[in-house]
C-alpha cells in the first residue's frame, strides 16, 4: 500500500509539473505574439518560463523573417539569445527598448511583482525601466491577490558583500519579519549574482505598502536593488491549469 501511494504522489507530482510547464509556455508564445513587431527591440527576461518566450521569438524570427534585436537581463537570457541565433546588443547600443518580456516569481492584482527566485532582479529592472512596454509571464501558480500569499520565500535584496550583515539587520529593524542570506545549493556558500553580488531573501510578516517599501530599503547602503517591482508592468499573462490564458492590465 506505502508503494502504491509513493507512485501516486510521484505521478501527481509529475502531472502537476507538467501542467505548469505547459502554462509557462502558453503565457510566454502568447506575450510573444501579441507584442513582437518587426523591427522592434526586445528585452529578455531570465527564468524558465522566458525559455519558452524565447523559442517562440526565435521560430517567428525564423518564418516570418523578423528584424529583431534582443538585449539580455542575465548571463543565462544572454545564452539563450545566442543558442537560438537571435540578434544579440546591449543597452550601450540600444538603451531604449520596445518590450521586455520577463517571467515572475508573484504578481498580485495591481501587477506589482516579486522578482529574484532565480537569482535575476538587478539587470531585469534596469532593462525593464529601459522599455517602453513591460510584459510579464506566468504559470498560474505566480497569481496573487497579495504578495506573501504564493511565493513564500520572501523579496530577494540584491546586496554588496560586505554589507549583508548591516543591511539584513536595518531590513528587519525597519519592517519586521526575518532576513537571510541566499546560500548555494551545495551549502558550500553564498549565492553570487551575475553583478557578483549577494542576495538576502527578507521574509515578510504582512502585506505592506511596497512603494514605499522599496524605496526604503534602496535607501540603505549596501543594497544594489530590491525584487520588488512596483508600477512597472503594464500587463501579465497568465498560463492557466484548464489551458487557457488569462490577461491582467
Ligand atoms: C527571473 O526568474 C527572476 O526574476 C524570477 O525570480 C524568475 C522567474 O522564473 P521562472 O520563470 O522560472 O518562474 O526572472
Amino acid at each position: 500500500l506505502v508503494a502504491l501511494n509513493q507512485k501516486h504522489v510521484l505521478w501527481f507530482r509529475q502531472s502537476h509539473a507538467k501542467m505548469a510547464e505547459e502554462a509557462k509556455k502558453l503565457a510566454a508564445y502568447s506575450a510573444v505574439d501579441n507584442h513582437v513587431q518587426n523591427n522592434q527591440v526586445v528585452g529578455v527576461g531570465s527564468g524558465s518560463t522566458i525559455v519558452f518566450a524565447v523559442d517562440r521569438l526565435a521560430e517567428r524570427v525564423r518564418q516570418e523573417k523578423l528584424n529583431i534585436v534582443c538585449v539580455p537581463t542575465s548571463f543565462q537570457a544572454r545564452q539563450l539569445i545566442l543558442q537560438h541565433s537571435l540578434t544579440l546588443s546591449d543597452l550601450d547600443r540600444h538603451p531604449e527598448l520596445d518590450v521586455a518580456i520577463d517571467g515572475a516569481d508573484e504578481v498580485d492584482t495591481e501587477l506589482t511583482l516579486i522578482k529574484g527566485g532565480g537569482g535575476c532582479l538587478t539587470q531585469e529592472k534596469i532593462v525593464a525601466g529601459c522599455a517602453k512596454h513591460f510584459v510579464v509571464i506566468a504559470d498560474y501558480r505566480k497569481d496573487s491577490k497579495v504578495l506573501g500569499q504564493q511565493w513564500k520565500k520572501g523579496v530577494p535584496i540584491e546586496v554588496i558583500p560586505m554589507a549583508y550583515v548591516p543591511v539584513s539587520r536595518m531590513i528587519v529593524k525597519k519592517f519586521g519579519g526575518e532576513a537571510s542570506l541566499r546560500m548555494a545549493v551545495s551549502k558550500a556558500g553564498p549565492v553570487v549574482t551575475d553583478n557578483s553580488n549577494f542576495i538576502l531573501d527578507w521574509k515578510f510578516e504582512q502585506a505592506q505598502d511596497w512603494t514605499e517599501v522599496n524605496t526604503a530599503i534602496k535607501m540603505i547602503p549596501g543594497v544594489v536593488e530590491t525584487g520588488l517591482f512596483v508600477n512597472m508592468a503594464e500587463r501579465a499573462y497568465f498560463g492557466m491549469e484548464d489551458g487557457s490564458v488569462q490577461v491582467r492590465d
